[in-house]
Parts: structure tokens; C-alpha cells; sequence
């Protein structure tokens, strides 16, 4: 598929996807999701990539929500479909076996802070700012944020959120726990990509397989996670990765990690 609206460019296994529509605060329409949902699948079987980061172009904005325009007219058709494309695309975030890290550089609102709400986790500039105003404009959230958000900083402050529309600071969204760090604006994407380079440093299979027990665990009673994250545990055994990773620790050299 050709990207229109996305520019994406990898260094050293780190994937950067910037969302390019700037003049529309980066907002996502059909085609945005589309491309979104088309890169990040292809980021996925791509080897050369060992960890993704999501941003958004210009200085204003991460994603200021789902195309308001796009929407005004839609019936209750065309909105359960925009709904369900933008659902998939999210869900293909959530379900991606690598790393996913958004940048949150400014306005993250409404279909954006629940893009940002499907990445492993966010980094955030002083000047962004964070919220769910559908209800302001007559809707209610439809990319998961009624389902994320919650787990994320507790039912009641994700219903605070969500029933006022109030948009957090950065330094709110951290005191929240919705945002990792937060950095000075022009210092953002080196901070995230030095967290990027960490991860992408480590043993890739042992990183994914941390990833998919976190968030199955999330979602089974503590006795059910805890022997799924036996097994998983287990299956890392089976990997050049594993005896890479233990004899370099013994022989007093750093590990080079295959991914296999
Ligand atoms: N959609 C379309 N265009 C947008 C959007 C948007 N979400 N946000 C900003 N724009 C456009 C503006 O219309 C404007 O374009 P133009 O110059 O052609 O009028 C341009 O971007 C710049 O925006 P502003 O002039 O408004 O910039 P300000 O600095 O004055 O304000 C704000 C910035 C506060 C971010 C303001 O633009 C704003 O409030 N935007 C809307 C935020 C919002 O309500 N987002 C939630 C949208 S609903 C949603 O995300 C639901 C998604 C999930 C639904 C899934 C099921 C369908």
C-alpha cells in the first residue's frame, strides 16, 4: 500500500512511524488507519525491526482524535464500520509481538490517546496534553479507550476522563501513570530513542515473550498468568538466544543476541 500520510524510517532495528498530516493535527481518518494498520503488519514481518516507536509531524501534535470532518456525516452504518477499522488497527498494535512505544509529542485526544493508550507504553513531551473529549462532541469513545484506560489508571479517574472530556497535562498524565517519562519537547524522541535502543539491545524472543505474558496476564486470574508465564518461560530454553545470553554473562562479554 502506498503511504501517504505516514513516514517511516528505521536506524539500527528501531522503526520511527510518524503520522504526517500536520495541518489536520495529525488527525486519523480512513486513510490514515488504513496505512497505519497496512505499516504496521509489514513492520511486524520485517526482521530488520526490533522495536517501533509512534509519533506524530509538527510541533502541536501527536493525534488530535479520529477525522471530525470525516465523521460529521456518518450514519450509524458508516460509523460501526470506521469504528471496527479503527479497532483492528488498534488491535494490531496491541497484538504486535515486538515493542511499540509512542512519542507523545503534543495533543494526544480522543481516537489519539487511545492509539497511544494501545502502545506498550508512552513517553510524553512537557507540552502535551492528554484526553477523551468525545463525549464533548457527542460521542463516546470507540478505539478501546473505555477499556484501556481503565486498566491502565484505575476506573475511577479513566470515568473522571472520560465523562468531563478534561485533557491531562504531561506531568498529570505521569502523577496518573499513564505516561512514562516526560521530557522537554526537543528532547523527546532522544529520550525515547534511548529507552529504544535498550530494549532493542536485548534478546529479541525473550523481550516478545515478556510482552505477549504482561498482556495475556492482564487479561486471566493471577494463577492462570502465572502458569502461562511458566510455560513461556520455558519455551525461551529452546533458543539460541538463551544459551547466548547465560554464556556470555559467564565468559565476561556482552551477549550478541540472534533473535533465534
Ligand atoms: N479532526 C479533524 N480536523 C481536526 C481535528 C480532528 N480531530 N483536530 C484538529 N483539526 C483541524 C482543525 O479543524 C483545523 O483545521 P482548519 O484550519 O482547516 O480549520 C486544524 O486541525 C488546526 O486545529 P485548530 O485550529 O483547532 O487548532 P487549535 O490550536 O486552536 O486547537 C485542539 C487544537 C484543542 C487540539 C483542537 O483542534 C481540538 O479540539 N481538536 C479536536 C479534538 C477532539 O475532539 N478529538 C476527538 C475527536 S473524536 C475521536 O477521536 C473519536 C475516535 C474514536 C472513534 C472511533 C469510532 C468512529
Amino acid at each position: 500500500m502506498e503511504l501517504k500520510n505516514l513516514l517511516i524510517e528505521t536506524t539500527d532495528g528501531i522503526a520511527v512511524v510518524t503520522i504526517n498530516r500536520p495541518q489536520s493535527l495529525n488527525a486519523l481518518n480512513s486513510d490514515v488507519v488504513a496505512e497505519l494498520d497496512s505499516a504496521l503488519h509489514a513492520l511486524e514481518a520485517d526482521a530488520g525491526v526490533k522495536v517501533v516507536v509512534i509519533t506524530g509531524a509538527g510541533e502541536k501534535a501527536f493525534v488530535a482524535g479520529g477525522d471530525i470532518k470525516e465523521m460529521l456525516d456518518m450514519d450509524p452504518a458508516a460509523g460501526r464500520a470506521f469504528a471496527q477499522r479503527g479497532q483492528q488497527m488498534i488491535r494490531a498494535i496491541e497484538q504486535m509481538k515486538k515493542p511499540v512505544i509512542a512519542a507523545v509529542n503534543g495533543y494526544a485526544l480522543g481516537g489519539g490517546l487511545e492509539l497511544a493508550l494501545a502502545c506498550d507504553f508512552i513517553y510524553a513531551s512537557e507540552k502535551a496534553k492528554l484526553g477523551l473529549p468525545e463525549v464533548t462532541l457527542g460521542i463516546m469513545p470507540g478505539f478501546g479507550g473505555t477499556q484501556n484506560l481503565p486498566r491502565l489508571i484505575g476506573p475511577n479517574r479513566a470515568k473522571e476522563m472520560i465523562f468531563s472530556g478534561k485533557q491531562l497535562t504531561a506531568g498529570q498524565a505521569r502523577e496518573w501513570g499513564l505516561v512514562n517519562e516526560v521530557a522537554p519537547a526537543e528532547e523527546l524522541m532522544a529520550r525515547v530513542m534511548e529507552i529504544a535502543k535498550r530494549i532493542a539491545a536485548n534478546g529479541a524472543l525473550g523481550v516478545s515473550a515478556a510482552k505477549d505474558a504482561v498482556s495475556h496476564g492482564l487479561d486471566m486470574a493471577k494463577e492462570d498468568g502465572l502458569r502461562y508465564e511458566g510455560a513461556v518461560f520455558g519455551l525461551l530454553f529452546n533458543s539460541e538466544d538463551q544459551k547466548e545470553g547465560m554464556r556470555a554473562f559467564v565468559e565476561k562479554r556482552p551477549a550478541e543476541f540472534k533473535g533465534k
